[in-house]
This record gives structure tokens, C-alpha cells and sequence, in this order.
């Protein structure tokens, strides 16, 4: 295999550095080990609580008015629940929903890619000879991961923003390493641009604007007032830049969380369009989970590179909705809504490389990058309008593989297959 340049040998030794894990917590004791919690006061003196209570516990997050998130020990847990104005409860941990451990095939650093235009960009571009992609100038993709490199040559250049909210210190700036590998994968899927040279990997939407927001650990694991504090970030500079922005969530849980839940409405009526896994728990009906099932997050399903009943087939691992809401045509909470490649996806890797994995993880990114397609070459439309878009053209490709699909919007696929023609 023809090597890239010497320039990957630094980017090698670069992803190769151990990532300092900051500010270990220093209790040691039984009993005093510390964990997330979210404090909110009620009543009619709720501010002065709110007050006194951040002087005794550092906030990491106020994502409402009375509220924000820290760190305590089981005991001073115990004694707030005690108290009738103060509503704590402990912060749920998301997961990412791929197994990176299941990859196939891997490209070393160094080496050009296999596949330029692999077949989840092949099929969504609905063209099995394209060998490139172009759009979405001008349109944000916030992707909320364990981080990216983004000194991968197919990532470089498309980077505008790179923000870690998982550390000790809330929201470091220029940081977003990603020593996992879900990340950087995820971002390429959605908008790696083949390269300077051209002869690298390609997205679905490779002139849009990459955010880079680090919400998950290494391990693939994040704490919801993290996630819900970037959701919200990330309307709010959607604001302050006048720019079109989706937000990529290829992580969830099986219960819904009120931080992230909230913040999703937040960037939603900020006119974010938020697009999220709909979970790899499935073939079961109702096995879709958070934030994917939310009315507000369009929750895509995972498709295989292999036909059944004449389309594309819905993965078993690809998490369902309910059979009571086929052929509705109707987005509630828990349908999943549109379905994209996901199994055995080709692209980007920490390093400089590529990796094959699997995932609803993998197919929510190509919708991203589709949204961000349309909408640039549609900058009129609302978020809402944008959303009506990409419905249509699912259930112009109706899916009728794998187990719960069947013709029209069902609870497998939901409305289809959205393409870019
Ligand atoms: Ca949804
Ligand atoms: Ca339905
Ligand atoms: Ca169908």
C-alpha cells in the first residue's frame, strides 16, 4: 500500500501520546468517593438556596435556572435528599452506540484508504459509481463524541471548532482528543473531504463546518449534564454566529434524562436540527433509545449493505420503535424516524487511518451530513421545514428488509431511506 507522506509518521506519533487524565479525585476514604449529581432548589426562597448551595458545592453546569450540576460524596447526598427545598439527584452516564471493538478492517496510518467513496456514500448519493462528494458550505455539524482528531488529512481542513466538556475544568477550548476512535469515525461519515491531496475518504456533506465537542470519556462513556451543557453550547453559538447548525448524537440510553432532554428542546427552538442513533439494542420492538427517542432528535435506524425484499435491509442490532405507530406518517416520542447506512461503515480513524465498524452510531452521521447537504443548498429553509425535507425523501425510498419492516412507514426503518437524489 502506497504510503501518504512522511507528514503521517508525526500525526502517527502525535495520536500515539497518552491523554493526561486530569484532576484524579483525590478522596480516597470509603465513603467519600465523589459522583455527579444534579442539585435543584424549590420553593419560594429557590434562588437564595440556589446561592448559599453553590457556596458549599463548586458548579460544574447550571443548565436551569435553579439548578446545576457538581460532585459529592454519598453522605452529603444523603443529607440534601433530606432536605424539602432541594430536589438532587445523581447524573445518568450515556454510552456511545457502536462496539468499536467489532471492526473488520482496518487502514493503518500512513496509508491512502481502500475506498474513497465507500457504500454508505455510494447509496445515500444514490449513484454506485460516485467517486466524490461536494455540499453543505456554510452549515455546522456539531458532533457530540469522545472527540475527534482532527488532524487527520481528511478531517483538517473542515475543522472550526474542537471544545472538550468532559474534563475536571467544564468546556476547554482547542482541546478534543479522541483516544477512542468512535468519534473521529463518526465526523468523517459525515463530512471528511477526501483530503488536500483529493485521494483520501470522502462524507456526505465534506464542505460543511466541523464541531468537534469531546461529551464522552475514552472509554465511550459520558455523564448527561456534559452532553446536555454541549447540546446547549452549541445552540447557543448556532446563535451567536447567524449559522445553520445540526447536532450529531450517535450515543444513548435506555431511559430518558431531563438535562438532555431539555437541552434538546432548547436547540431545537433555537432552530438546531438534532439528529441522533436510535440505539443498537434492537431487533425488539420499543428497544429505541435516548435521546433518539425524543420528538425533537430525528432517531435513525441502521442499514445493511445487502438487499432483502428488493431494498436495503434494517440490521437486527438497529433499535425499534412501536408497531402501533406504522403508517402514520406521524413523528411521536419513540418512532424511529429515517434509516441510513450503518453496518460495516468505512471511514476515519485516530492516528490517520481508517476502521470498518458498526453502529446506528455510523448511520445518524449520514444523516447529519445529508441535512447539512440540503440545507445549504436550501439556506430558506426552517430546521422544521428542513426535517418536513428529509421525511419525503425517506418515504420516496421505501425500506422493506429486515425484522419489522414492511411498505410505508413502519417501526424498523421508519419513513424510508433519505437520499441525496
Ligand atoms: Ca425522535
Ligand atoms: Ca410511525
Ligand atoms: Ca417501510
Amino acid at each position: 500500500m502506497k504510503k501518504r507522506s512522511m507528514v503521517m509518521s508525526l500525526l502517527l506519533a502525535a495520536s500515539l501520546s497518552v491523554p493526561s487524565i486530569a484532576n484524579a479525585a483525590p478522596d480516597q476514604e470509603r465513603g467519600q468517593e465523589t459522583f455527579r449529581v444534579y442539585v435543584e432548589s424549590t420553593g419560594v426562597s429557590a434562588k437564595s438556596t440556589k446561592q448559599s448551595l453553590k457556596k458549599q458545592y463548586e458548579p460544574r453546569w447550571e443548565l436551569s435556572e435553579n439548578g446545576f450540576s457538581t460532585e459529592m460524596n454519598e453522605k452529603q447526598f444523603n443529607a440534601l435528599q433530606k432536605n424539602k427545598n432541594i430536589k438532587v439527584t445523581k447524573v445518568q452516564e450515556v454510552e456511545l452506540e457502536t462496539d468499536v471493538r467489532a471492526s473488520e478492517y482496518e487502514t493503518m496510518a500512513g496509508e491512502y484508504p481502500t475506498q474513497q467513496t465507500p457504500w454508505g456514500i455510494k447509496a445515500i448519493y444514490n449513484n454506485p459509481n460516485q467517486t466524490t462528494t461536494s455540499g453543505g458550505s456554510g452549515v455546522n455539524i456539531a458532533v457530540l463524541d469522545t472527540g475527534v482528531f482532527t488532524s487527520h488529512y481528511d478531517l483538517v481542513n473542515t475543522v472550526e471548532q474542537c471544545k472538550d466538556f468532559t474534563q475536571a475544568t467544564p468546556l476547554v477550548n482547542g482541546a478534543c482528543n479522541d483516544a477512542n476512535g468512535h468519534g473521529t469515525h463518526v465526523a468523517g461519515s459525515a463530512l471528511a473531504d477526501g483530503g488536500s491531496d483529493k485521494a483520501g475518504i470522502y462524507g456526505v456533506a465534506p464542505d460543511a463546518d466541523l464541531w468537534a465537542y469531546k461529551v464522552l470519556g475514552d472509554n465511550g462513556s459520558g455523564y448527561s449534564d456534559d452532553i446536555a451543557a454541549a447540546i446547549r453550547h452549541a445552540a447557543d453559538q448556532a446563535s451567536a454566529t447567524r449559522t445553520k447548525t445540526v447536532i450529531n448524537m450517535s450515543l444513548g440510553s435506555a431511559g430518558q434524562d431531563s438535562l438532555i432532554t431539555n437541552a434538546v428542546n432548547y436547540a431545537y427552538s433555537k432552530g438546531v436540527l438534532v439528529v441522533a442513533a436510535a440505539g443498537n439494542s434492537g431487533p425488539n420492538q420499543g428497544s429505541i433509545g435516548y435521546p433518539g427517542a425524543l420528538t425533537n432528535a430525528i432517531a435513525v435506524a441502521a442499514l445493511e449493505n445487502r438487499q432483502q425484499n428488493g431494498t436495503y435491509r434494517v440490521a437486527d442490532f438497529s433499535s425499534r420503535g412501536y408497531a402501533q405507530t406504522d403508517g402514520d406518517y406521524a413523528i411521536q416520542q419513540g418512532d424511529v424516524e429515517i434509516s441510513a447506512p450503518g453496518a460495516s461503515i468505512y471511514s476515519t480513524w485516530p492516528g490517520g487511518g481508517y476502521n470498518t465498524i458498526s453502529g446506528t452510531s455510523m448511520a445518524s452521521p449520514h444523516v447529519a451530513g445529508l441535512a447539512a447537504k440540503v440545507w445549504a443548498a436550501n439556506p430558506s429553509y426552517s430546521h422544521t421545514q428542513l426535517r418536513s425535507v428529509l421525511q419525503n425523501r425517506a418515504a420516496n425510498n421505501d425500506i422493506l428488509g429486515g425484522f419489522g419492516a414492511g411498505y410505508g412507514d413502519d417501526y424498523a426503518s421508519g419513513f424510508g431511506f433519505a437520499k441525496v437524489n
